[in-house]
Parts: C-alpha cells; sequence; structure tokens
C-alpha cells in the first residue's frame, strides 16, 4: 500500500522542495503539504494543501485523521539566527511540535516519523573539524538547543514507545526555488541572488568562516533515502551527522566570479558571526554513508553553475 504523507510546514525552504519531490514518487493525492499560512503560493496550487498550525495538537490530528495520513514530515521550526531574536518563541515553536507529532506517533497511528536535526547541536567545545557522529555537544543557540534536546526525545521514543522516527543533521541548505529564512547559512543562497541582481554582496560572515553545506537535491535524497532504509538500517535514531562539501564566503564568491567577473562581496559580520564561529567546519557522517548508503552529488562548481542558471531564467 503507498503511503499517506503530511508534510508539516511545506511552505519552507526544504518543505516545499520536499514536497514536490515526494509527490513525484508516491502521486498527489498521496502527499498532503501543510503550513500555518498560505506563504508559498506555487506550492499551495499545486496539489493538496492544509492550513495546520504544528503548535496545536488537534490541528495536526485531525489533518491526519482527515487524510488517513500514516507518514509525517515535520519541517517546521524557527531557525538559528531568528531564534535569537525571539528565544522562547523558538522554543515553544520546535519543541511542542516536535512532542505533538511524537505523541501522535505513540499512539500507534502513524507509522514513520521525519524530524530534521542540525550542526547547530554542536558548540564551541565540540572538535571542529570532521566532527563525529559522537563527540561533546554544548549548542550555544536557542535553535542548537532545541536540536539536541529534541534527537533525545526522539531516541527516548523509540526506545519507549517503538515510535519509528528518522532524522538527520542538515549542513547549510543552498537552494533557488524557496528562499531560506532566519538560519546563519542563508548568506550562501542569497550571495546567488545578489549576484545576478546587483553584482554586489554584502555579506554578514567573515570571509574565511568555514561551514559544512549541502546542494537541496542532496539534502531531499538523503532525507527520502533513510525514510525509504529497511528499519534495521536505521541503527541511531537520534540523528544521523550527514555532510556534503564545507567551504567559506571567499570560496564561494570566488566560484561565483568564475562566471560574473564584475561580481564583488563587502564584509560586515554582525552577530550571525558568533553562531557561526560555534559550528563545525566539516563533519563526519560515516554512519550515515554505512548504515543506509548515503552519498552525496554536488560540488561547489556545480552548485554555483546551477544555481546560476536557474536564478538567472528567474531574474531575466
Ligand atoms: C541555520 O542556519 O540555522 C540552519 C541550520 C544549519 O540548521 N540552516
Amino acid at each position: 500500500m503507498n503511503s499517506r504523507i503530511l508534510i508539516i510546514g511545506a511552505c519552507g525552504q526544504i518543505g516545499s522542495e520536499l514536497t514536490y519531490s515526494l509527490r513525484n514518487i508516491f502521486g498527489n493525492k498521496n502527499v498532503i503539504a501543510s503550513d500555518i499560512n498560505h506563504s508559498n503560493l506555487s506550492l499551495v496550487n499545486s496539489g493538496l494543501f492544509e492550513i495546520v498550525d504544528a503548535q496545536d495538537y488537534s490541528s495536526i490530528k485531525t489533518c491526519v485523521e482527515k487524510h488517513n495520513i500514516d507518514t509525517i514530515y515535520l519541517m517546521a521550526a524557527m531557525l538559528s539566527a531568528t531564534g535569537e531574536k525571539f528565544p522562547e518563541k523558538a522554543w515553544d515553536l520546535n519543541m511542542n511540535s516536535l512532542f505533538h507529532v511524537l505523541n501522535l506517533a505513540k499512539t500507534k497511528c502513524l507509522k514513520k516519523v521525519f524530524w530534521p536535526s542540525s550542526i547547530a547541536v554542536f558548540g564551541t567545545t565540540t572538535p571542529k573539524e570532521y566532527t563525529p557522529q559522537y563527540t561533546t555537544m554544548e549548542p550555544s543557540t536557542v535553535y542548537g538547543i532545541t536540536k539536541q534536546v529534541g534527537e533525545r526525545w526522539c531516541e527516548y521514543y523509540h526506545n519507549k514507545y517503538g515510535v519509528d522516527v528518522r532524522s538527520l543533521r542538515y549542513p547549510g541548505i543552498i537552494s533557488w526555488k524557496t528562499l531560506p529564512g532566519g538560519g546563519t547559512t542563508d548568506y550562501a543562497v542569497e550571495i546567488y541572488h545578489k549576484a545576478i541582481t546587483d553584482k554586489f554582496y554584502n555579506c554578514f560572515l567573515k570571509e574565511d568562516t568555514e561551514l559544512p553545506m549541502m546542494f537541496m537535491d542532496d539534502a531531499v535524497k538523503a532525507t527520502i533515502d533513510i525514510m525509504n532504509a529497511e528499519t534495521s538500517d536505521v541503527k541511531i535514531r537520534s540523528s544521523y551527522n550527514l555532510a556534503a562539501i564545507s567551504f567559506t564566503p571567499k570560496d564561494i564568491a570566488e566560484s561565483i566570479k568564475k562566471h560574473i567577473p564584475e561580481f564583488k562581496v563587502g564584509y560586515h559580520p554582525d552577530y550571525r558571526q558568533d553562531i557561526a564561529n560555534s559550528w563545525p567546519k566539516s563533519i563526519n557522517d560515516s554512519y550515515a554513508r554505512q548504515d543506509w548508503k548515503w552519498k552525496h552529488a554536488w560540488s561547489l562548481e556545480n552548485i554555483t553553475i546551477e544555481m546560476l542558471f536557474q536564478l538567472n531564467k528567474k531574474y531575466n
């Protein structure tokens, strides 16, 4: 039998592209997109859509019952930079939504749950290079705290109640269809837009700030791969380290300049620099590569070519 899927937070950067991919695989009628508002009209108009408030248990339950949902992808979250401006709201949204979905899954009405974690679970005391799966984790952002605590709860619900919850620690995600919002890695998307529209980008991180990054196609593939993996192959039930490439703002600017020689970047670090400084530079994701055969495909050069091609079509 086909899965009946609900994506909560489907209008966001990852949620929207995940929705399109899941619809291609499982068929439009089996994939229900939902969000708190209609903020992404192309997504809202492209298939079944429901208003669901991720902080309201009955709103989620009603939608699950109405559409016979057996799988939830919980993509609603407040990210690192916005979370520092609204710490309590970040805590409430990120934790309440997770508890609601885990509690619903505990009643056995769901077969599987996907919940994204992040490299933000790591902190300044974590080894920065090739950060291992199991290591010191002292996140310094509210977002990172919610993700680390969330991971503990995912593992707890799996061990205690048999909830089949699967999770990935996403790095920064680069995409052209939907803009990210409120993250520290957002610069790596904005820079491509500004390269096309202004030939100038004012970067909020220093030029040598190296962070783990990934193209959206790889992120969506990893998400669908872990959800399709055999239950016995998903051995980590907190969240898997996941990696593709690592680069600095200077690296990405240079890769753009190969295609737009007049492109210039100014560097004016703000409060997001401290957040970036607390995160790893690169990630060891060997458990994901071993357990469910994860493999990334996109290099920085290929990402730049694709981003500039797609955004040129959009703006010109
Ligand atoms: C953020 O920058 O907050 C996110 C993340 C790395 O989880 N993109």
